[in-house]
């Protein structure tokens, strides 16, 4: 087995940071000891968290006016999971990752799989892209893919999805996300009725291609590309498709795909007690589908999230979600941020698991507004960055990742050896 990072580097920087990590530890130890919380059992929790992290989101993104390109960039799927196991062996939550086709088609699968084996990453949930023209240019997607009025261009986006579905099976994905850009830019574009009614058709097509183990996750967003409709544009739409398709068909939450000031952690709610909650997309914003890190900006929606799915969870109401990260780095290193935000992702689950489930029940049906507001921000306030820090500690990984990161200078490194071209096949999904 290779190892992107080597050991003795992240053993050496741990050594420096044990003594502090320890003390800060302890001192939290005994602060939840006044709160009964047991924060060994909390931490072996934290140690089991993954969450997989986007191939597409090694590459450096952009926006619609530009993209600046960054120095040592991977340009296919194999320097992709050379940074993606640079992330695991520092970080320790992101043993997968999650593909994109086309994008990250390769002529043989086997040996992909048999490279990213050796870096100790697999394959988690595969993703589908048919908001682009596909590979041999025989159909276009111009006007909608799943939902074209062309049976033949609809043909070509279930074949896209199909072969998506064929390419996992190699990799041992066990799920397929679906999101098509398909929708209109002007009223009376495009009939509402008749694009859903395309769509389920297509989908059944596809879902009947589903492997018995396999999940299909539906990923709704209300806007862009098309900007006036867009055919599956919120929870309820993608719950009636996911529902109508069959039970191996499951919501997906991109937390960037919701109009301003929604209630996200409502919906994970809903679709938790509506048993169609499946997976998510990580990422943060302040307007719309911004695709910033995890954390950066509403952290406390992010905890708010992860209590209605910690909560679920220890009502055995929920098992086995695909969590993911789905974000567009345009200024940062995507490994840095990467780092940063599994961090941040993990660090809201270690928040939720301090909550107290039965008090704050208690607290609801008792009317108390405030102590039930208070015992979340309890929760929130605390920092559990020594426990998570102490997870990665005991998993082999770095103590400090971004400090580790940096001595390695791996992307002025890379950049000697990669081949920079102008485009990368990163985008924002
Ligand atoms: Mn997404």
């Amino acid at each position: 087995m290779f190892k992107a990072v080597k050991k003795e580097v992240i053993d050496q920087h741990n050594q420096s940071h044990k003594s502090d990590l320890d003390f800060d530890f302890e001192y939290l130890e005994k602060k939840l000891q006044q709160s009964q919380i047991d924060i060994h059992k909390i931490k072996e929790q934290v140690k089991k968290f993954q969450v997989a992290v986007p191939t597409w989101g090694v590459g450096t993104g952009g926006t619609r006016f530009a993209r600046f390109p960054g120095i040592g960039e991977p340009q296919n799927i194999y320097e992709k999971i050379e940074d993606c196991a640079v992330i695991n062996d520092l970080i320790g939550f992101t043993q997968k990752v999650s593909p994109h086709f086309p994008w990250d088609n390769v002529e043989d699968f086997s040996e992909l799989k048999n490279f990213s084996d050796n870096y100790g990453i697999g394959f988690d949930v595969v993703n589908s892209n048919t908001f682009q023209d596909p590979d041999d240019s025989s159909e276009s997607f111009k006007y909608g893919s799943l939902t074209n009025a062309s049976s033949a261009a609809r043909d070509k986006a279930i074949e896209v999805n199909q072969k998506a579905i064929d390419n996992g099976k190699i990799l041992g994905s066990k799920g397929l996300t679906v999101w098509i850009g398909d929708g209109g830019n002007f009223p009376g574009q495009i009939s509402f009725s008749r694009s859903l009614e395309r769509y389920i058709d297509s989908m059944k097509k596809i879902y009947s291609h589903l492997p018995k183990d396999w999940t299909v996750l539906l990923e709704h967003k209300p806007y862009e590309p098309a900007f006036y409709s867009t055919v599956i544009s919120d929870w309820g739409t993608s719950y009636i498709c996911a529902k109508e398709l069959g039970d191996q068909a499951m919501c997906l939450v991109d937390l960037g795909h919701h109009l301003p000031n929604t209630n996200i952690e409502m919906i994970v709610s809903r679709l938790i007690d509506l048993k169609k909650l499946g997976g998510f997309h990580f990422n943060d914003s302040k307007f719309g589908d911004d695709d910033l890190d995890a954390g950066s900006i509403n952290p406390y929606e992010l905890f708010l999230i992860f209590n209605e799915l910690t909560a679920a969870s220890q009502n055995n109401k929920i098992s086995n979600i695909s969590y993911m990260i789905d974000q567009s780095h345009n200024v940062t290193d995507p490994i840095e941020s990467l780092i940063l935000s599994a961090n941040e992702i993990v660090n809201s689950y270690a928040k939720s698991l301090l909550v107290n489930y039965s008090l704050l029940e208690k607290s609801q049906d008792g009317n108390d507004a405030i102590q039930s507001m208070q015992i979340l921000k309890t929760a929130f306030n605390i920092d559990v960055s020594p426990i998570v820090a102490m997870a990665r500690f005991e998993n082999g990984n770095s103590i400090n990742p971004i400090n580790t990161y940096r001595t390695l200078d791996y992307k002025n490194d890379k950049s000697l050896k990669r081949k920079n071209k102008s485009g990368s096949s990163s985008g924002i999904v």
